[in-house]
């Protein structure tokens, strides 16, 4: 049975001067850009979630999309398989190689554990063969440790360790299946760790619960040979007033804290980095510069709206400074860009689930080619060096190094009637760099 019976086949590649609306205009998977072909470098994955499970409902309304497959009156089981068939039809139609799932999107949860790890293995065998027939292949899995109630006050940092029991069952089921599927990565996404009021909460306690939880995942991971890198994703806040995964830099300073810098990487969602008051490229370029970049959730917000709107990615300019990071950083392992991406709730027809890929994948095709124009160009790496060159100097070694202490550099300065002189930091002249590149490359 054909869910998109409206598209034919894949969505081609046309060029930018094509007038067709369904094709790709700068998405052309085999063409080389940096000496690697697109495709491998955007790793482009569609999420179960938002876009096969979810009816557009929002707080004030129910669902409104076209979604047969989502039969709420139809057997569980039966409905579970009906999404999957419509998922992989719609990623093959797409031309993409790359999807990721929650367990509790890929099958139904049963009345208790054991037969909800029954129910996920039967779609994960069904999946498995999809996956070998089509050449798709999985980006990441995740378990959803935050829609039960059971989890409204947290997962691994919830203050009954029976909970934290409960989520470890799920992870473990969940990083199995995934090991089964030779997914990429393993993403834990902290949507109930943190707190709703600080008059009932230790920080100090779940924060240990948390990394306790996080080294067991690492250990299991070791232990079943599970190849694909552990990913922690951050996010300030909601559905939580405050989660503790803050921004990359939080989730750095835990996972130093507690020893597991070596076992997790980040992956670093858009729309969550303007939660967090960051810009995208803040995000990417601290991951980068400190080694935890793992993968990106590719998606907007709304400037003028205050929470998580997940829009489909449509600007170029933001995208840019973030790719020219990753390029720098010598580009993705084992990462991608995951679409977590929603539909408005108007948005109702199915072909719209297209027009949003199509739209997103080519903004993040024509930045990928922009920013790789901007990193062989090397005006702005150039800037850099020339910006920090007295750190290779005499006096910047001397510091670094350790050689002279705060009083011997006082008298340094004193000694030498130090008197120096700032220089501009030609912020304006660089933009201009970066806009040429987007107006002039194709
Ligand atoms: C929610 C998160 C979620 C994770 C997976 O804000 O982005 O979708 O990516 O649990
Ligand atoms: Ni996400
Ligand atoms: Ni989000």
């Amino acid at each position: 049975m054909s869910f998109f019976e409206d598209q034919e086949g894949p969505i081609p590649f046309a060029g930018s001067g094509s007038d067709e609306e369904l094709a790709y205009r700068y998405y052309d998977p085999d063409r080389i850009v940096a000496g690697k072909r697109m495709e491998d470098h955007l790793r482009i994955g569609v999420c179960y979630w938002h876009s096969f499970s979810w009816l557009g409902s929002d707080i004030f309304g129910h669902g409104t999309f076209d979604r047969p497959w989502l039969d709420a009156s139809a057997d569980p089981m039966e409905a579970a398989m009906a999404k999957q068939d419509a998922a992989f039809e719609f990623i093959e139609k797409l031309g993409v190689r790359f999807f990721s799932f929650h367990d509790v999107d890929m099958a139904p949860e049963g009345s208790t554990l054991a037969e909800s790890r029954s129910n996920l293995n039967t779609l994960v065998e069904r999946a498995a063969s999809k996956m070998e027939s089509s050449g798709v292949q999985l980006l990441w899995g995740t378990a959803n440790l935050f829609s039960h109630p059971r989890y409204a006050a947290g997962a691994a940092t919830n203050p009954d360790p029976e909970v934290f029991t409960h989520a470890a069952a799920q992870v473990r089921h969940m990083l199995d299946a995934t090991a089964r599927l030779g997914g990429h990565n393993y993403v834990l996404w902290g949507g109930r760790e943190g707190y709703e009021t600080l008059l009932n909460t230790r920080m100090r306690q779940e924060a240990d619960q948390l990394a306790r939880f996080l080294t067991m995942v690492a250990e299991y991971k070791h232990h079943i040979g599970f190849e694909g890198t552990l990913l922690l994703e951050p996010k300030p806040q909601e559905p939580t007033k405050h989660q503790y995964d803050y921004d990359c830099a939080t989730v750095h300073g835990f996972l130093d804290r507690y020893d597991l810098l070596d076992e997790y990487k980040v992956n670093i969602e858009v729309n969550h980095a303007t939660l967090g008051g960051h810009s995208f490229h803040h995000e990417v370029a601290y991951a980068v510069d400190n080694g935890i970049l793992g993968s990106v959730d590719a998606n907007r917000g709304d400037p003028q709206n205050g929470w998580d709107t997940d829009q489909f990615p449509n600007s170029v300019d933001e995208l840019v400074p973030a790719l020219y990071e990753i390029l720098w950083g010598g580009g993705f392992a084992t990462g991608g860009f995951l679409f977590d991406t929603k539909l408005r709730r108007q948005s109702m027809a199915r072909a719209d689930l297209f027009h949003a890929h199509v739209g997103g994948i080519d903004t993040l095709a024509r930045a990928l080619v922009i920013a790789s124009s901007l990193v062989e160009d090397r005006t702005l790496e150039n800037v850099k060096d020339e910006r920090y060159l007295g750190w290779s100097g005499e006096m910047g070694r001397q510091i670094m190094s350790g050689e002279l202490d705060l009083g011997s550099l006082a008298d340094l300065a004193v000694g030498s009637d130090l008197d120096p002189s700032p220089v501009s930091g030609g912020q304006e002249r660089l933009e201009n760099v970066v806009n040429r590149a987007i107006w002039s490359v194709d």
